[in-house]
């Protein structure tokens, strides 16, 4: 008698080590899933994100391309960032301004020209001798 019970108390412990080692390896597998997946769509939904983005590179004393090309209507996605000191960045007639555009640290600016025509940037925080030659331009041709 006390045979048997140990016999059905050991196949009872198997069943669940076996239950177990089922729902660790799940868990495991899950672990092992999000730890893959959730680096992995950060990566793809940053490049979704900077599809189509033009980065424009802030240096003394210069914006690299000092020209961009648009058409009206259509956004107009800048990803702005300094490869040296503090810099700033505004477009006359169009109401977007960084006022300070600090080294390492990326900004991102979007709008949508409305009218056909060249629309100058520039600098607008003082950094350095020629910080009166940091400008650029937009060129905005009509339709889309
Ligand atoms: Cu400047």
């Amino acid at each position: 008698m006390a045979g048997h019970l140990r016999a059905r108390l050991s196949i009872w412990i198997a069943t669940v080590r076996g239950r177990l080692r089922v729902r660790e390896r799940a868990a495991a597998i899950i672990v092992a899933l999000a730890l893959v997946i959730g680096p992995a769509s950060v990566i793809v939904y940053g490049r979704w994100v900077d599809h189509g983005v033009v980065t424009v590179k802030a240096v003394q004393w210069a914006y690299l391309p000092n020209t961009i090309h648009a058409k009206a209507g259509v956004p107009v996605r800048l990803k702005i960032t300094s490869e040296d000191v503090v810099h700033g960045f505004a477009i006359n007639g169009i109401p977007v301004t960084i006022s300070e555009l600090i080294p390492g640290k990326a900004e991102y600016i979007t709008f949508t020209p409305k009218t056909p025509g060249t629309y100058y940037y520039h600098c607008t925080t003082y950094c350095g001798l020629a910080h009166f030659k940091m400008v650029g331009r937009i060129i905005v041709t009509a339709g889309r």
